[in-house]
C-alpha cells in the first residue's frame, strides 16, 4: 500500500508552529498510524498519507518545512499550494504561548493562504497543567484572526497518540483540494514526484 504511482487527487499540507512544539513527533505518529510511505530525505520531514475526502481515495502531503532557514526561500511557494494549515502549539509552554500566537497571526495575514483552512493542534495535552482547547481558542483570539476562513482546535498529544487520527482526518475534511483552491504549482508537484521516485528505488 502507500501513494507509489498512484494518480489521486494530492492536497498539500503544511505543519507550522514554533520550535520545539512537537511537529516532528506529529508527524512520525502520522506516518506510523496510518499507511504511509515516509521520506526523510531532503532536508525536512515530509509524510505522504492515503485518505477519503467525499467518498474519493486523496493523497495528503504534509511538509513540516518550518524552522528551517534554508527553506524561508521557498514558504511562498508552499503556501500558494496549501490545502490547509497545520499549527501546532506546546499548549504546556505557557511562557512561549505569546510568541506562538504572534506567529501564526503573521502567518494567516499571508495573502497565499487566504481562505485556507487553520487546524490548531493542541499538542502535549498530557502535560500537566497545559492549556485547553477554550484556553487555546481564546488565548489565540481564533475566533477574530479566522473569521474568513474555516478553523478547528484539536487537542492531542503526539507522543502517546491521543488525538492524532482525529487531528489528521480534520485536516482530510477541512482541506481544499487543487481542483477547489486553484492549480497546483510545478514546482512543488515536481518536488512530490521527486520524493515518490525516490521510494521507488
Ligand atoms: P518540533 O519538531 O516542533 O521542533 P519535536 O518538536 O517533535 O522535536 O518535539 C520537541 C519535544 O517535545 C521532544 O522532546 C518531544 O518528544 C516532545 N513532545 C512532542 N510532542 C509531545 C507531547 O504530546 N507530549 C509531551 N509530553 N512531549 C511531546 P525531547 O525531549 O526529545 O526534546
Amino acid at each position: 500500500m502507500g501513494l507509489r504511482g498512484s494518480k489521486l487527487p494530492e492536497a498539500n499540507v503544511i505543519l507550522l508552529g514554533l520550535d520545539n512544539a512537537g511537529k516532528s513527533t506529529l508527524l512520525y505518529r502520522l506516518k506510523h498510524n496510518a499507511s504511509a510511505s515516509t521520506v526523510p530525505t531532503i532536508g525536512f520531514n515530509v509524510a505522504m498519507l492515503e485518505a477519503k475526502k467525499n467518498r474519493k481515495n486523496i493523497a495528503v502531503t504534509m511538509w513540516d518545512v518550518g524552522g528551517q532557514d534554508k527553506m524561508r526561500e521557498h514558504w511562498k511557494s508552499f503556501h500558494q499550494d496549501a490545502a490547509a494549515v497545520v499549527f501546532v502549539v506546546d499548549s504546556s509552554d505557557r511562557a512561549r504561548m505569546e510568541e506562538a500566537r504572534r506567529e501564526l497571526e503573521v502567518t494567516l495575514r499571508s495573502e497565499q493562504l487566504k481562505g485556507r483552512s487553520l487546524i490548531l493542534i493542541a499538542n502535549k495535552q498530557d502535560v500537566n497543567g497545559a492549556l485547553t482547547t477554550t484556553e487555546i481558542k481564546d488565548t489565540f483570539h481564533l475566533r477574530k484572526i479566522c473569521s474568513d476562513r474555516d478553523w478547528y482546535v484539536q487537542p492531542c498529544s503526539a507522543t502517546t497518540g491521543f488525538g492524532v487520527e482525529e487531528a489528521f482526518r480534520r485536516v482530510v475534511q477541512l482541506a481544499k483540494l487543487p481542483s477547489e483552491s486553484g492549480a497546483m504549482k510545478e514546482n512543488i508537484k515536481d518536488t512530490v514526484h521527486y520524493l515518490k521516485s525516490t521510494r521507488r528505488r
